[in-house]
């Protein structure tokens, strides 16, 4: 239809609602359905670039093929442009929850608009939501986060793993958690707000790569080092001692159910050898209560290609780093790990963190090994938790592992050797189900709901559908097969589908992390944007339907939740609500209740915003008081905030609805300095501002 110029009428009209990805599209004029509209451009398609002019009448400017025509789209462009098109108050179905990489944030995006929502700083002070900018909320946070030694200046990370909580091995929208891969840290989001709680910086991590994961249960949340560091009493050894002295740990964090807090006296790490730790998975149904780490470098290389003098490139950490064929991965018993640790003995303390030694894990049946191709990066267990699939920078095939194979070797103890501290590595034939030949540079792997992997392919820009095995739906000669590749822009590195790390993974959407854009974007300098690629999982071949590009940090990683799941999200708070500990705060007040009371030289001011004027708006104060401000925003309408900046003293806090939020700030300079809230909250916005008289 469509080619003939035939003109649909509301004989086409659908009479109930059907679910928001399939509204009709609605006209002035007649209502014509999303099918009809789409078989229509395609019939364009067919003759030309969307040649026939096929209308809804000109009156209703409905003319889609004519537009298409005008705009220089083809019919898959258009078709393309419909699917991901949600008008203004229809929301999206999914949310991506990305990392932000070097911007040390979260961001979330609508799917499948691919629509930035938010950006949530966790790592990185953000001036609009004032965190990092003299308040408690964000100030406490970083402060607490941050290694002592270099508090003061520590005000980046760089997010990779974003892991949303779970219950019975699907997201449940309550939490998410993030690692800093730059300074071994992690951070704690809580999805009813959408705010950081909590930043921990993991004591004997300097960096972190694997994780985060969460257990299927939202039990632990774990992370592990990348780099080894020295457990030296000073933290300093010599790179020549780097097997004797360095290690690296698995960390597994206890979640607090309440309040997705770490509780740290429930909190163990698993010592490890100076291997370099990358990507980690939990395990799930078959597979739980392990949990899995790829590991590079067994050859222990610590670089130094300047050797008499002279530039050595095979001395490089690069080549000695890519020397053996195998490296290894790592399997770990964390339920044996929290027996252990419940029954006392054997433990070590290392800076705080209750440390299950590398002989006890050895010993304690813990900690496997099992050879994997060189030089691993990502493992990512399969929907069923059947399969853990690893993939190598530097090897084309998707090596698919079974937790059949590796429960059954472990059992019969089918060991090839140890390795030099004393690990059980088991054989590989033992542990390997399927070698599935996917391109060149394999890196991470995701699920539908179809027993098929979606590997990222980096060197050949492509994503690689193929098949899992019999556990997955795929016997005989359909079982660990490539059945699609689909070029995507460019040097792609994670990837996601929907729901893709839970036990029943929604198919229908995927989304390529490209980390190169090169001329997908109007050129904006040097520095380019990434590109996420949305791709449509729902036809018979992968098709992407639209580049997003991102231009704040490098994401690594995301997960994609359906917008069902986020069922706490919160528009305001209860009034006077301290959002750290969602309990009503010892300084809420509610209107009237605005006073200034002076403790020596502490000048404590209860000052409410209200649309639009602070009460009080004069401060009164002298040099050498501390400005104990207690800001109460009263107001109770939603997206009602406000700001409030005294720029001369570099504070910066934005104050939604309901919330308290503390400014300590002692008063060293005088003078007469403007105050002013800095969100735009009403007509009267600009009048909203003040004085800080700081006499001399
Ligand atoms: S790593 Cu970034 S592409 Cu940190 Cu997950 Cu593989
Ligand atoms: Cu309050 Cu602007």
């Amino acid at each position: 239809m469509g080619e003939d110029g035939e003109r649909f009428d509301s004989t086409d009209e659908q009479t109930e609602l059907p679910p928001p990805g399939e509204r009709p599209i609605r006209r002035r004029g007649p209502t014509v359905s999303r099918r009809a509209a789409l078989g229509m451009m395609v019939g364009g398609a067919a003759v030309g670039v969307v040649g026939a002019r096929v209308g809804f009448g000109s009156s209703s400017g409905g003319d889609l093929s004519g537009i298409a025509g005008d705009r220089g789209l083809d019919g898959a462009q258009a078709e393309a442009a419909l699917k991901t098109y949600v008008p203004g108050g229809v929301f999206d179905e999914y949310f991506i929850i990305s990392s932000g990489g070097h911007s040390g944030n979260l961001y979330v995006i609508g799917v499948p608009s691919m629509r930035m929502l938010k950006e949530i700083p966790v790592f990185t002070p953000n001036a609009w939501q004032g965190y990092g900018y003299g308040t408690d909320q964000g100030d406490k946070v970083l402060t607490e986060g941050a290694d002592a030694a270099k508090s003061e200046r520590l005000r980046w990370g760089d997010t990779h793993h974003p892991a949303i909580s779970e219950t019975d091995g699907m997201y449940d929208g309550r939490f998410v958690y993030i690692n800093d891969r730059a300074n071994g840290r992690i951070g704690m989001v809580d999805l009813r707000d959408f705010k950081t709680k909590q930043i921990l910086d993991i004591p004997n991590l300097q960096t972190s790569h694997g994780g985060c994961f969460v257990t299927p249960n939202s039990e632990y949340v774990h992370i592990s080092s990348m780099t080894p560091c020295p457990v030296t009493e000073s933290g300093y050894a010599p790179l020549s001692r780097y097997k004797e002295d360095f290690r690296g740990f698995s960390t597994w964090l206890r979640i607090d159910q309440e309040t997705g807090r770490f509780v740290m006296d429930e909190s163990f790490q698993i010592e490890l050898p100076p291997y370099t730790q990358d990507l980690a998975d939990a395990g799930k149904l078959a597979s739980f209560g392990l949990g899995f780490i790829n590991t590079y470098n067994t050859e222990m290389a610590t670089g130094g290609n300047l050797h008499d003098g002279h530039s050595d490139p095979a001395a490089s950490l690069e080549s000695s780093a890519t020397k053996n064929d195998y490296d290894l991965l790592n399997i770990i018993d964390w339920q044996q790990a929290e027996a252990f640790v419940k029954a006392g003995t054997g433990l070590k303390t290392l800076n705080g963190m209750t440390v299950i030694p590398l002989e006890a894990a050895a010993s304690e049946g813990i900690l496997h090994f099992a050879p994997e191709p060189r030089n691993p990066h990502g493992v990512d267990v399969s929907p069923t938790g059947d399969y853990i699939v690893v993939s190598g920078k530097l090897d084309p095939n998707g090596n698919v592992y079974s937790t059949e194979r590796i429960k059954e070797a472990i059992a019969n103890q089918d060991y090839e050797g140890t390795d030099p501290f004393g690990v059980p590595i088991l054989t590989l034939d033992s542990v390997l189900e399927a070698q599935v030949e996917l391109g060149a540079g394999p890196l991470h792997s995701q699920f539908d709901d179809q027993g098929y992997a979606y590997t990222s392919l980096f060197i050949d820009t492509a994503v690689a559908k193929w098949s899992l095995g019999p556990k997955a739906g795929h016997e005989g000669d359909d079982a660990f097969k490539l059945v699609e590749t689909l070029p995507v822009q460019y040097n792609i590195g994670h990837l996601v589908t929907a729901e893709g790390d839970t036990v029943q993974p929604a198919g229908k959407y995927l989304v390529a992390l490209n980390k190169w854009s090169i001329d997908r974007f109007a050129p904006v300098g040097t520095l380019h944007p990434q590109n996420f690629q949305l791709v449509d999982l729902s036809g018979e071949k992968m098709t992407v339907l639209l580049d997003m590009p991102i231009g704040m940090g490098e994401p690594h990683y995301v997960q994609m939740i359906h917008r069902d799941k986020l069922t706490g999200v919160i528009q305001t708070y209860e009034p006077g609500t301290d959002p750290l500990t969602w309990s009503k705060s010892d300084f809420a007040i509610v209107a009237g209740e605005e006073r200034v009371e002076r403790k020596g030289t502490d000048l404590h001011v209860y000052m409410s915003a209200l649309r639009s004027h602070f009460t009080p708006d004069v401060i009164e104060a002298k040099q050498g008081d501390t400005l104990r401000l207690h800001l109460t925003n009263v107001e109770q309408t939603p997206d009602a905030t406000h700001g409030f900046a005294i720029p001369a003293y570099n504070i910066e806090a934005s104050i939604d609805p309901g919330e308290v939020v503390n400014i300590d700030l002692p008063l060293t300079r005088p003078g007469t300095f403007a105050m002013y809230c800095s969100e735009f909250c009403s007509a009267l916005h600009l009048e909203m501002q003040g004085w800080l008289e700081v006499a001399p």
